[in-house]
């Protein structure tokens, strides 16, 4: 069990700029003395829900076959996760992810068995596929036949606005929300949701929905989320690997970069790769790192909302 703090200064930590809209959904919960695991999961409903972020539910780019998938987790500690993995019918993968955690005996339902869970539990059945992801998806198949999404595509950059892409690689990349929340009696929560890679095999999943690769919390430790390329994530288990350094004492940018330098040692790097990871302890102490420029952090506490470059770039200054 864990020996949780009496009292914290309640805190809200996201993946990309375009998280801070979800912080203004949850932050009034959290801030009221609410639930961390409302927070994160209010945080990423409303993310899944905005169809300008073009990463995460409605408005995600499909895969080859012009279905889009969506992928969550959400942990408050080893005994208490929950995942889902290729919805193809329900929109909010966060909340039917805590649904798995909380009212089942197990951590991870895929496919159509997780949409029929979902129909199960009163979730409405949504068409995922927004007109503007029809449409790009539409002009790749013409255009890019053969393209190989992890060889391809664009790395990320984020100028806000939650679109992560622009000009020609508008419709090339991909990416996704993790969101991190201390609440006032100390408790962590996080939650990850995903559309995964755009023109992605069907059935691909990547770290996002994965306990222990996109997202790991331990409630005596601390916190991790990672976005970027999944697959280069899924290979060092990068979130549990993180939660793992600040337990041996590394503070959380060091046990961050230490998440980078293996998988700097783990995979031949190219230009186009990113990964960006940010990491909340216990204690409040929050960190964040990215393989290379582009990415961003939202961070919301009673000071108000701010959006910062991440603490340390592995490869700084390379072109984007
Ligand atoms: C994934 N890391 O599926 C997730 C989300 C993503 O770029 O698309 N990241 O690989």
């Amino acid at each position: 069990m864990s020996a949780f703090m009496a009292s914290a200064t309640p805190i809200l930590l996201s993946t990309w700029s375009f998280g801070l809209r979800g912080h203004a959904a949850a932050w009034p919960v959290l801030e009221a003395g609410g639930h961390a695991v409302d927070a994160v999961v209010d945080a990423c409903t409303a993310i899944e829900a905005d169809p300008e972020v073009d990463s995460v539910g409605f408005g995600g780019l499909p895969d080859r076959d012009g279905h889009v998938t969506l992928d969550a987790c959400v942990m408050r500690s080893p005994a208490s996760c929950g995942s889902v993995c290729c919805l193809r019918q329900h929109l909010h993968a966060a909340r039917i992810a805590r649904d798995i955690m909380d009212s089942t005996p197990h951590v991870m339902l895929v496919g159509e068995a997780a949409d029929a869970y979902a129909d199960a539990v009163g979730e409405p059945r949504e068409d995922l596929l927004s007109p503007a992801a029809a449409k790009a998806w539409e002009s790749w198949k013409r255009d890019g036949t053969d393209v190989d999404q992890i060889r391809d595509a664009g790395r990320p950059v984020d100028r806000g606005g939650g679109q992560l892409f622009d000009g020609e690689r508008r419709w090339a990349g991909h990416d996704t929300i993790g969101t991190l929340a201390l609440d006032a009696m100390g408790v962590l929560a996080g939650a990850c949701s995903t559309s995964g890679s755009p023109w992605k095999l069907p059935g691909r999943v990547g770290d996002s929905p994965i306990v222990g690769h996109g997202l790991y919390v331990d409630p005596d430790i601390g916190a991790v989320t990672a976005t970027g390329s999944g697959e280069l994530v899924m290979g060092v288990c990068g979130a549990m690997l993180g939660v793992e350094e600040m337990r041996r004492g590394a503070e959380p940018t060091e046990a961050l970069l230490a998440v980078l330098e293996r998988i700097k040692s783990s995979y031949d790097l190219e230009e186009k790769h990113q990964v960006g990871l940010i990491a909340l302890h216990r204690d409040g102490r929050i960190g964040s790192a990215a393989l290379r420029d582009g990415f961003k952090v939202g961070i919301t506490t009673v000071d108000g909302d701010e959006i910062l470059d991440p603490e340390h770039v592995l490869f700084p200054g390379e072109s984007e």
